[in-house]
């Protein structure tokens, strides 16, 4: 914009920003350039990391004209821009994704061979932001791919943790916690611009006053902190678009104290700096739990400030309507970690744009809508108003009026029903008086969204049960997806040729083309090469693994893995029970050895560092590893694997090499799932439970190629209505009763029966995710498994139709039914 005072007369500096050529030659030149003059060494004496660097650059060049086209296009344009806000993006890699989208790939390989540099070795040192937990971080990135995809303008806003989700170790078969300093090594694919910061404020008090005869409410905060933004390109694929991911840095307004400096107290000085930029230093490592910390809340308000300014001072033109705002934006909210928006939306049309009330009321209404991402009563977040008006105190004020007047609203529709008032009111009583957020979402937001059939239905029918009944058009579903670009095309080439050798190349933007491949099940010469895939897959695991110090899965093996966050309603223990009752079968020859299929089961799970069981069902499963691997009688027949540090990129060599996908949490308690999709895709076969979006994967896939069990979700309810007593399953059933009692009996733990006690007698005395209730069902289910796999011919035919049928979980459909249901916005080509 600036331009247009530059008055500038160079024909350069006239001329539209241009890309590097698209050429080797082209990248070459531009890659040498960023490794001379940006990284500051010659080819001959650069190491590894600044030819990453210089090649990261390099892609960015590309990237970039593209980039600034689409920004100045966003001013001017009247389509509606979908703000995402969430807390995490869990992106991944991002060099190959960048390179592909670009369609770079193959000029880069080239240009960097031409220079002398493998590029597979420069892939291999980008350390991936880690900025999310797990599904709910995964799938905002996989959303903001099929954005850009589709055309979609969108900006991405969340927050530039210094250190995102901690890296697992173990110690003893016990996980240790490690800090995450991706930044380290340098961060070439964000760009700050410090000059577009934001000013946000924290505390204080609220007053009113006297505003040309109009009585106003002004905030007169106490402290603030820069929020500094930094961009991040999301490339569509193969389109040519870019979109923005705008992640806020915190910054102290005072950087430091020169003058306490200078007189020698060196601590004090930073302490300002230290304290407001601790904000944006750690994402929290909670999943499904959340923290009812200050500095949590801290992090919610900072970005979701940062954001809604950013986006009518800057991206909307100067002297917009706001009455106009729906027209031009959506802030979708990603759980309820950004619902603190609502209000803030609210106090800068009131307070400081000066909108009546129920005007900015019916614009903020529209602009928000909220995704509920759990089912879990402890994961629905809440902040104590004593802690959110000291913090806030503004912002609850302006709850509280919300409140007042939905309340008014609910007395007119329902009556004078008290225990429907205290129900339904968004400030709640017990223990403390609290903020219930999911309930303030529900109220500010034009929809209301789960993330799968099942899910969707039951917050209709329990978690909001009430608000459902008032606004039954409110509540809608989206089923999850994930990008078939990063899990299916860059994951897993070998697959992703076949399928373009048999169906062409339209599947990666159009991934219901997959049904092509339902034909191709029943050839013969094609399961042979489907097969050879998997195969070949499996051994680039192999090495993978083998690479950072692991054991590689066994040869012949099935491979059964379970990856996802560690939490007890998934039941990685209900699998560890399977794995001893086989191993304890084998061992006492209960088994016949010739009916278990030679198995390697593969673990990838980080716990909360603060969630114990959790952490003791980590130290069990590689205690049980140890031994079963140690063990001459099941050598060859039973390997147990447990990778530290599952994160994306090594889910990108796991998911292509699994056979079997375990997805086997009780019934109602997985939202959705997306591992389960991913997994699919890639040709593995599911077993698991009527839950989240397998049900929806069932559907698709068929079941005779889907290995399902266990309780159903009214099953579930009907055994807690009747009073579940474990004990009992326990007793019931042998292989069940054997399986525990080798635990409880030291066999894992060199003879000492203390260490899993705890987890023995949450098993049989509580077990409030009824992974006893579902063991037979479950044990049953894997010896059919068994079977299944000793048919060779007829597992690789169901192997095909899963990815024939998995069309449905990309996450452009899912970007599809969000414009439709619920952004009602459309692409802009
Ligand atoms: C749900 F509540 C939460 C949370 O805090 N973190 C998280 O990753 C997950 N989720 C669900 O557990 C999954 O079932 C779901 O697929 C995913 O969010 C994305 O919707």
């Amino acid at each position: 914009e600036n331009t247009s005072e530059l008055r500038p007369t160079h024909p350069l500096a006239l001329a539209p920003v241009v890309a590097p050529a698209a050429s080797v030659d082209g990248f070459a030149k531009q890659f040498l350039q960023n490794l001379n003059f940006g990284q500051g060494v010659t080819l001959s004496a650069s190491d590894v990391n600044d030819q990453y660097l210089a090649l990261a650059y390099t892609v960015r060049d590309y990237l970039m004209a593209r980039w600034l086209d689409d920004r100045a296009t966003q001013k001017t344009q009247q389509a509606k821009t979908v703000c995402y806000l969430s807390a995490e993006y869990l992106l991944g890699r991002q060099l190959d994704n960048n390179l592909l989208a670009a369609r770079l790939t193959d000029i880069a390989t080239e240009a960097l061979a031409q220079c002398g540099i493998d590029i597979d070795a420069v892939r291999a040192v980008e350390i991936e932001p880690g900025l999310g937990n797990g599904g709910l971080g995964r799938l905002a990135a996989c959303f903001i791919d099929s954005l850009a995809t589709m055309s979609v303008p969108t900006i991405g806003y969340g927050i530039r943790y210094e250190y995102g989700i901690f890296r697992q170790a173990f110690a003893d078969g016990e996980q240790v916690e490690q800090p995450d300093a991706w930044l380290r090594m340098g961060s070439p694919w964000d760009f700050a611009h410090p000059e577009a910061a934001q000013t946000i404020s924290f505390a204080g008090h609220t007053e009113t006053y006297d505003d040309g005869g109009v009585e106003r409410t002004r905030w007169v905060p106490e402290w603030n902190v820069l929020a500094v933004p930094y961009n991040m390109m999301v490339p569509g694929y193969h389109n040519g678009r870019v979109n923005t991911l705008r992640l806020w840095r915190a910054v102290a307004t005072n950087a430091f104290d020169l003058h306490t400096f200078n007189s020698g107290d060196y601590v004090e000085s930073v302490r300002a700096q230290t304290f407001a930029e601790n904000i944006s230093k750690v994402l929290y490592p909670e999943d499904s739990t959340p923290q009812g910390k200050e500095l949590r809340l801290q992090q919610q308000y900072f970005f979701v400030a940062a954001s809604i300014a950013d986006f009518i001072d800057n991206v909307l033109p100067d002297d917009f309507d706001l009455d106009k705002l729906p027209e031009r934006v959506i802030f979708q909210l990603n759980d309820t970690h950004p619902v603190i928006g609502v209000p803030e939306l609210m106090r800068v049309l009131v307070d400081e744009k000066k909108l009546e009330w129920d005007a900015a009321w019916a614009i903020t209404q529209k602009c928000f809508a909220y995704t509920c991402h759990t089912l879990l009563p402890e994961a629905l977040e809440v902040w104590s108003v004593d802690l959110l008006g000291r913090l806030l105190p503004r912002h609850l004020e302006i709850i509280y009026r919300i409140n007042d007047e939905f309340l008014l609203e609910v007395r007119e529709r329902f009556g004078d029903d008290e225990l429907l008032i205290r129900n339904m009111s968004i400030i709640g009583e017990h223990p403390y008086r609290s903020v219930r957020m999911a309930y303030l979402a529900t109220v500010a937001g034009s929809k209301v969204n789960g993330v799968a059939e099942l899910h969707s239905q039951l917050l209709r029918d329990n978690v909001l049960k009430d608000f459902a009944t008032m606004w039954p058009d409110k509540f809608t579903n989206v089923t999850n997806g994930v990008t078939p670009r990063r899990f299916l095309r860059l994951a897993n080439p070998e697959l992703s040729a076949l399928i373009t050798e048999a169906l062409g190349a339209g599947w990666t933007v159009d991934l219901e083309r997959l049904r092509g491949l339902e034909a191709l099940a029943d050839d013969a010469d094609f399961r042979e090469r489907f097969a050879a895939v998997k195969a070949s897959n499996k051994r680039r695991l192999g090495r993978v693994l083998e690479a950072r110090g692991d054991a590689a899965p066994g040869d012949g093996h099935m491979l059964d893995v379970m990856i996802k966050r560690l939490h007890e309603y998934k039941r990685q223990t209900l699998k560890v029970l399977h794995i001893v009752s086989t191993y304890e079968g084998i061992v006492s020859g209960r088994l016949d050895v010739d009916d278990v299929q030679a198995r390697t089961f593969l673990f990838g799970a980080k716990a909360a560092p603060g969630y114990g069981m959790a952490k003791r069902i980590i130290h069990l499963i590689n205690a049980v590893g140890e031994v079963v691997s140690a063990d001459p009688r099941v050598q060859g027949k039973l390997q147990v694997l447990y990778p530290a540090n599952y994160n994306v990129t090594l889910a990108e060599s796991i998911i292509p090499a699994a056979d079997l996908s375990e997805q086997i949490s009780l019934a109602g308690k997985e939202a959705s799932g997306t591992g389960n999709m991913k997994l699919a895709l890639n040709g593995a076969l599911t077993i698991g439970t009527d839950d989240g979006a397998n049900v929806e994967i069932r559907k698709l896939v068929g079941d005779d190629n889907f290995f399902l069990f266990g309780m159903s979700e009214p099953e579930v309810e009907a055994l807690w209505a009747e009073g579940y007593r474990p004990a009992d399953f326990y007793q019931r059933d042998e292989r069940l009763r054997s399986a525990i009692d080798l635990i409880a009996s030291g066999a894992f733990s060199a003879g000492d029966r203390t260490v899993f006690e705890p987890l023995v007698s949450n098993l049989l005395y509580e077990d409030r995710f009824m992974a006893l209730a579902d063991f037979s069902s479950y044990l049953d289910a894997q010896n059919r498994v068994d079977a299944a796999y000793a048919d060779q011919d007829a597992w690789v035919r169901s192997a095909i139709l899963n990815v024939a049928r998995s069309g449905y979980f990309s996450s452009d459909r899912a970007m599809r039914d969000y414009l439709d249901r619920i952004w009602h916005a459309t692409p802009v080509i």
